[in-house]
């Protein structure tokens, strides 16, 4: 397949088999899904170094300090780019994190292939996404099956109503609106508005992108979204940590 092929070609490929005898490979997983519907403020804080509308996001923070900063601001859980090309992130960024924190590490990348599912376990992730508008619904089943089958929890991405209808499937845990439209890069809360009614209560309910206040968050709750995943607003300041607490008290 030539995605696969793609994949390849971006480096060095550790073994499937190595990868399934790391230390972290064996770590229990911690879920999102269950810290989100048990909490009343549902920050996920993502780690973005840059992003394809913002360029530069920060300066080079530490790491370390970005995940323990999120940690005792008392965020759900963490998000972490792995991709390289767009977002300036890597694997290393994701070990940084599960170093740092005992905090549900959601691996951000554009996974199109079981091997980066394998991978995101073997380097800690807790949980994994899964993009609508980049897979078929046959692929969405088998890395949300195979992701469940590593105890992994699953946010599937939707942007719009017909890859909502594509996506549904009991093989996922999270459903997150994404605010941004991946064309034109505008972000409007509408988006998460509108498609709140058309998601099953069974999946829990992620609105992301542009979040960038709390009255936001207010406005987006009684629509039933229980998880909020906030990047730049919290990376563009020097303490991406002590930003984040102003959105949890
Ligand atoms: C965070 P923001 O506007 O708070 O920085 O957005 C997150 O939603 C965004 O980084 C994102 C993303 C993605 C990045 C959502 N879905 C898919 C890469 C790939």
């Amino acid at each position: 397949r030539d995605k696969r092929i793609e994949v390849n070609l971006r480096k060095q490929l550790i073994p499937i088999k190595q990868l399934e005898q790391s230390i972290l490979f064996e770590r229990e997983t911690i879920s999102l899904a269950k810290k989100l519907k048990e909490s009343n403020t549902g920050i996920i804080a993502e780690h973005k170094r840059r992003s394809p509308s913002k360029q530069i996001i920060n300066h080079g923070l530490n790491g370390f300090d970005v995940a323990k900063g999120y940690e005792n601001a008392g965020v759900c859980g963490m998000s972490v780019l792995t991709d390289g090309k767009y977002f300036g992130g890597s694997l290393d960024d994701l070990l940084t994190a599960r170093a740092s924190c005992n905090l549900p590490l959601l691996r951000k990348e554009f996974i199109i292939d079981e091997y980066q599912i394998i991978e995101a376990k073997a380097y800690g992730a807790d949980v994994i996404l899964l993009i609508a508008a980049i897979l078929t619904k046959a692929e969405i089943k088998q890395f949300s099956e195979l992701a469940k089958q590593l105890h992994l929890d699953v946010l599937l991405e939707v942007h719009n109503e017909e890859e909502l209808y594509k996506s549904i499937m009991p093989s996922l845990d999270m459903l997150g609106v994404n605010n941004r439209n991946l064309k034109t890069f505008e972000v409007s809360l509408e988006t998460s508005k509108q498609l709140s009614e058309l998601i099953p209560n069974d999946f829990v309910k992620v609105s992301e992108s542009g979040i960038s206040n709390v009255e936001a968050i207010k406005i987006l709750q009684p629509y039933g979204y229980k998880g909020f995943l906030i990047g730049e607003n919290f990376m563009k300041t020097d303490d991406p940590g002590e930003s984040a607490t102003q959105f949890i008290n």
